[in-house]
């Protein structure tokens, strides 16, 4: 195996843990390049369920994990999901873990202004994860961040702080709340200092010697490719950008590291939080959905909207991320459907268009032109060849792939690791 990099390719929450898992126990390194702790990745291991969120995949199987310095590191989030996972028998140590010393650190204050802010936009919210990570991204790009490299460097922390502080206490009072009170700030900041400084080094270096030594890494996305910044459902999206792409600039390992791109894929649509959504259903068939599908979030256990595949939406994901194949996940969620529809276009304006508009008004007002298809009755679940799957089944897998046009390597039929088909 070469370079793999996993992406969602719809509104995140596709099946990316699963099947990281199963590319990580083929890998050397796995590297996170983008996001937050408001990624929710279930690995499902024999009998065991670890629920990650800022952790790469490749920690529950001792494989070498590193965070780059595209992610937003809430320092305190990851000692609470290390101490979680070392209570379920993960060894995580500075042998197989590191963080990129220029990631930019997550604070109090970044979180609560995302739920003063969201509380305050009521029914205009994003719909957010109340991780801070929007805010947090805002102070990077706005040169005022504190980094974990500077968590060596705290006694001369003030020029940091101005900054940072000119900057949040004007927010803070616009929502009357005090001044960020600094003393406390620094003092929080020295007592987890030392746990987050065993893990950091440069780890564009360390991938750089990897690279030289042959090792195969995986990129390890979070999200999907309608939550990025610049391509996605804007404004309703996350505050990174989560296309392949970004494993350059978020591992500091150059454009041509990404190897094969593996866009996961939902045999049906989700999405959690505010925002267009073409395919979503309001009725028993979404309902059915939502529960066949157990679909509620990992981070925040809130319950996902649900709708038919959006064909435009997966085409369009592909070609923005430059996805060589796609790995299907969660087809047996759609048993016993008498009928499936997928979307094939969008009715805007009196005319019908088969991409989805920049502009949010114009997103949701398209109307989605389906073709219908029959479903299937058998069961489909813990499906392993292609010879297990009604003639339903696939005729539904092969339509998508003709009109996302990108090939599927990998079909998904339960949680369970061995449950998955390889197509090539
Ligand atoms: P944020 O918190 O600023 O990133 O939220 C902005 C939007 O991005 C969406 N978002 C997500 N959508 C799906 N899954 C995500 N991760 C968790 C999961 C979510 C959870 O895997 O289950 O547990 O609720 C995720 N993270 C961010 C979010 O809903 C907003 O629409
Ligand atoms: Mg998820």
């Amino acid at each position: 195996m070469a370079n793999v990099t996993v992406i969602g390719a719809q509104w995140g929450d596709e099946g990316k843990g699963k099947i990281v898992d199963w590319l990580a126990s083929r890998a050397d390194v796995v590297v996170r390049f983008q996001g937050g702790h408001n990624a929710g990745h279930t690995l499902v291991v024999g009998n065991t369920t670890y629920k990650l969120s800022l952790l790469p995949s490749g920690i529950v199987t001792g494989t070498l994990s590193l965070i780059g310095n595209g992610v937003v590191l809430d320092p305190w989030a990851l000692k609470a999901e290390i101490d979680r996972l070392e209570g379920q028998g993960v060894s995580i140590t500075p042998e197989n873990f590191g963080i990129a010393d220029n990631c930019v650190l997550i604070l109090p204050v970044h979180r609560d202004l995302d739920v003063w802010r969201e509380a305050a936009a009521g029914k205009g919210k994003i719909g957010t994860t109340g991780r801070g990570i929007g805010p947090a991204y805002e102070d990077k790009v706005g040169r005022r961040a504190i980094r974990v490299c500077d968590l060596a460097h705290l006694d001369d922390l003030e020029p940091q702080l101005d900054r940072l502080c000119a900057h949040h206490d004007a927010l803070r009072a616009g929502f009357d709340e005090p001044p960020i009170d600094r003393e406390r700030l620094l003092a929080d900041l020295r007592e987890i200092a030392p746990f987050v400084r065993q893990f950091a080094q440069p780890v564009w270096r360390r991938l750089n010697e990897e690279k030289k030594s042959g090792s195969r890494i995986l990129f390890e996305g979070a999200q999907g490719v309608l939550l990025d910044i610049d391509h996605g459902t804007y404004p309703f999206v996350t505050s990174s950008n989560t296309v392949s792409g970004t494993v350059a600039s978020g591992s500091g390992l150059g454009p041509n590291a990404a190897g094969f791109v593996l866009g996961i894929v939902k045999a049906y649509t989700t999405r959690v939080g505010s925002g267009p959504f073409p395919t979503e259903l309001e009725d028993a068939d979404g309902v059915r959905l939502g529960e066949r599908g157990h679909e509620f979030g990992t981070v925040t256990g809130r319950q996902r909207r649900c709708g038919w595949f959006d064909a435009v939406l997966v085409r369009q994901s592909c070609a923005i991320s430059g996805v060589t194949g796609i790995a299907l996940t969660k087809l047996d969620v759609l048993d016993g459907f008498a009928t499936l529809k997928i979307c094939t276009g969008y009715k805007l304006g009196g005319e019908v268009i088969d991409y989805l508009p920049s502009n949010a008004a114009d997103q949701a007002a398209c109307e989605p032109v389906y073709e219908e298809m029959d479903g299937w009755s058998e069961s489909t679940a813990g499906a392993r060849s292609w010879a297990d799957l009604p003639a339903q089944a696939i005729k539904y897998i092969r339509r998508i792939e003709e009109l996302i046009e990108c090939p599927v390597a990998s079909v998904s039929t339960s949680p369970e690791r061995d449950d998955t088909i390889l197509v090539r």
